[in-house]
């Protein structure tokens, strides 16, 4: 059984997230999610998410290609998390590039698959926001 891991925040969850996992379930048979919790999010990554934790792994544990919903709460823990749950591969968007190739070194492949260029949570959060708002798609 080859055994994937990802990690990310996740927050109003979109098509973008769900190409990356459907990529990262597609590198072998279990995919592991590591889901930033609140405070990590807060502390390392200078964001407030719209859901809290325990939602947004509730949505993860709803998709087909998540296998188990893990929690990061640190930058550092992506070393003991392929120890801990026997992982084969990272599997990370391609902004992440060269970011976690140090865990080649412990046996772990890394690879970096593109993102989904034109929708993000930051993206969703300001169109929401905006007078001018049209559904996503339509030529403004
Ligand atoms: N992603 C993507 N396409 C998008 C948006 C996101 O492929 N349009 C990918 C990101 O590259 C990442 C994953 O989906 O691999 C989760 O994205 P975020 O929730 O934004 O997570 P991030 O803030 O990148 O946190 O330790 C690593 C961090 O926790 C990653």
């Amino acid at each position: 059984m080859k055994r994937v891991i990802t990690y990310g925040t996740f927050d109003l969850l979109h098509y973008g997230h769900i190409n990356l996992l459907r990529r990262a379930k597609a590198q072998g048979d279990y995919l592991v999610a590591a889901l930033s919790t609140d405070e990590f999010n807060e502390r390392e990554k200078g964001k407030r998410t719209y859901f809290p934790y325990e939602r947004r792994k509730q949505l993860l544990e709803a998709i087909r290609y998540v296998d188990l919903v893990i929690p990061e709460d640190s930058w550092d823990q992506k070393v003991t998390d392929c120890e801990k749950y026997q992982v084969d591969t990272l599997v990370m968007g391609d902004d992440w590039e060269g970011r976690f190739d140090f865990l080649e070194d412990r046996g772990v492949d890394v690879v970096y698959v593109p993102r989904t260029p034109e929708v993000s949570t930051t993206q969703i959060k300001r169109d929401l926001f905006s007078e001018s708002r049209l559904p996503q798609g339509q030529a403004s």
